[in-house]
């Protein structure tokens, strides 16, 4: 008989948040499948009040936001193996989050991934002013992440953590992208880490599977 998913994810098919989800079940050992939910749509309004993704009912519980759903499978899954019981270190993961979800990921995803990769898939040219426009900014905010990077061998300290999740999920995206991939050769530190934080089972097993799949991206 088929394994029963503890985890099921609402959200489009490829989708940053929804890897940063996907990637904390691999590492709490939960299984998971992904319900194909376009954002903004009335499916979508099901499972979220604001009608973004992803959302998720894990073990018949409901969650929406991407820090709910990663901190409870990792409480209740995976031992809080990803969220420092330091102080410190416990805020700089927060602190982390807070710029991987409200800082880089709009500019990044908005600005140069989703025009870069998908509007050529749907046959359209991707707005080149604006990518333009953005990079300058794209380049400072790595390179902020780049600095802390230099200092500590994980986003929140010495040891890996759902700061390193969120990062990793929107600096795999921007490689995607032939000027994100120059901007984060550049950068040394970020570059070894994410070899580092890439090589983890989680996050290998979550690969966006084929660019095709960028169609369904929000
Ligand atoms: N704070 C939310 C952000 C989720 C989010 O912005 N998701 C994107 C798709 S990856 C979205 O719903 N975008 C639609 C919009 O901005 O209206 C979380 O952490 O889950």
């Amino acid at each position: 008989m088929a394994e029963q998913e503890v985890m099921v994810l609402y959200a489009p098919q490829v989708s940053m948040f929804s890897r940063v989800c996907s990637i904390v079940a691999e590492e709490a050992g939960v299984s998971w499948r992904l319900q194909a939910t376009g954002t903004g749509t009335k499916e979508a309004g099901q499972h979220h009040p604001f009608l973004r993704t992803p959302a998720a009912t894990i073990d018949g519980v409901e969650f929406y936001e991407t820090l709910a759903i990663t901190s409870y499978l990792d409480s209740k899954y995976n031992n809080r193996a990803l969220q420092p019981a330091d102080a410190e270190a416990g805020a700089r993961c927060l602190q982390w989050v807070g710029v991987a979800s409200h800082y880089v990921f709009p500019i990044l995803e908005e600005r140069l991934v989703l025009p870069r990769l998908v509007a050529p898939l749907m046959g359209r040219q991707p707005n080149e002013q604006m990518i333009s426009e953005a990079l300058p900014h794209i380049a400072y905010h790595l390179r902020v992440v780049e600095q802390r990077l230099a200092q500590a061998p994980f986003m929140a300290g010495p040891d890996v953590s759902l700061a390193d999740i969120f990062m990793y999920g929107n600096i795999d995206a921007a490689l995607m992208t032939p000027e994100g991939a120059e901007m984060v050769a550049a950068l040394p530190a970020m570059t070894a880490w994410h070899k580092k934080i890439g090589a983890r089972p989680s996050c290998l097993a979550t690969k966006w599977p084929n660019p095709e799949d960028l169609l369904n991206a929000d």
